[in-house]
């Protein structure tokens, strides 16, 4: 069976495993799953994935979701040593930024800061919470600041499932029109990771449909 991959190209989290497959060089087909295009409420959806969430990746004869996790799984099974390090010594603080991202940026991000923005309509005010929450989204980036690699990629020379994890949500950080913290390491990382073609094909992907109108 060919590898399928479930999710519409605007998630994030579809994202991050897109990104991964081409890095890796696997091919796959993509299928537009949630958001405008529903589909993930389906009970056939809610067989592969009970959360009725994507990405699902079939591939392998397996059914996987959690972006983390599938992301993981192509590293061990198709990538390199640096994907995601065997040497637990290598492997422990590559995956601590990536888990961290998840636990601590993104609830900051997502939900303080993206999804206020881009649920308020134009010239409607933005919630009451968003000033305390860009706050401490601007607390949240110094520490990611500490985190960030001197050159390279949390990879070293090439990119590693945490790169894909991390840098996948530093697009639309970047991109949005907010009052950001002073990251002069983590702007120049993101950078970085502009210059790879398929972080670009992937990740830079425009999204004005996620918009409220
Ligand atoms: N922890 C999951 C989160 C998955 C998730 O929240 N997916 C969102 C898109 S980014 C989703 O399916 N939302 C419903 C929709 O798109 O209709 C992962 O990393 O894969």
């Amino acid at each position: 069976m060919n590898t399928l991959l479930h999710g519409r190209a605007t998630s994030s989290n579809v994202q991050i495993v897109a990104w991964a497959l081409t890095e890796l060089g696997l091919s796959y087909e993509r299928l537009d799953v949630g958001g405008a295009f529903g589909g993930n409420t389906t009970p056939e959806f809610k067989a592969l994935n009970p959360n009725g969430l994507v990405p699902v990746l079939e591939i392998d004869g397996l059914t996987l979701w959690e972006s983390g996790a599938i992301t993981r799984y192509l590293g061990a099974r198709y990538g390199d040593e640096a994907f995601w390090p065997a040497d637990p010594a290598v492997r422990a603080p590559v995956d601590k930024w990536a888990e961290w991202i998840k636990t601590t940026f993104v609830p900051a991000f997502l939900g303080g800061v993206f999804w206020p923005i881009i649920s308020t309509k134009p010239g409607q005010p933005l919630p009451d919470s968003f000033a305390a929450a860009a706050a401490k989204l601007k607390q949240v980036a110094a520490i990611l600041e500490t985190g960030m690699p001197e050159d390279g990629f949390f990879g070293g020379d090439t990119v590693c499932w945490a790169d894909m994890v991390i840098g996948t949500y530093l697009f639309r950080y970047f991109d949005l029109d907010f009052d950001r913290a002073e990251t002069p390491k983590l702007r120049a990382y993101y950078d970085r990771l502009t210059g790879r073609p398929a972080y670009a094909e992937h990740v830079m992907v425009n999204y004005d449909s996620l918009r409220a109108k």
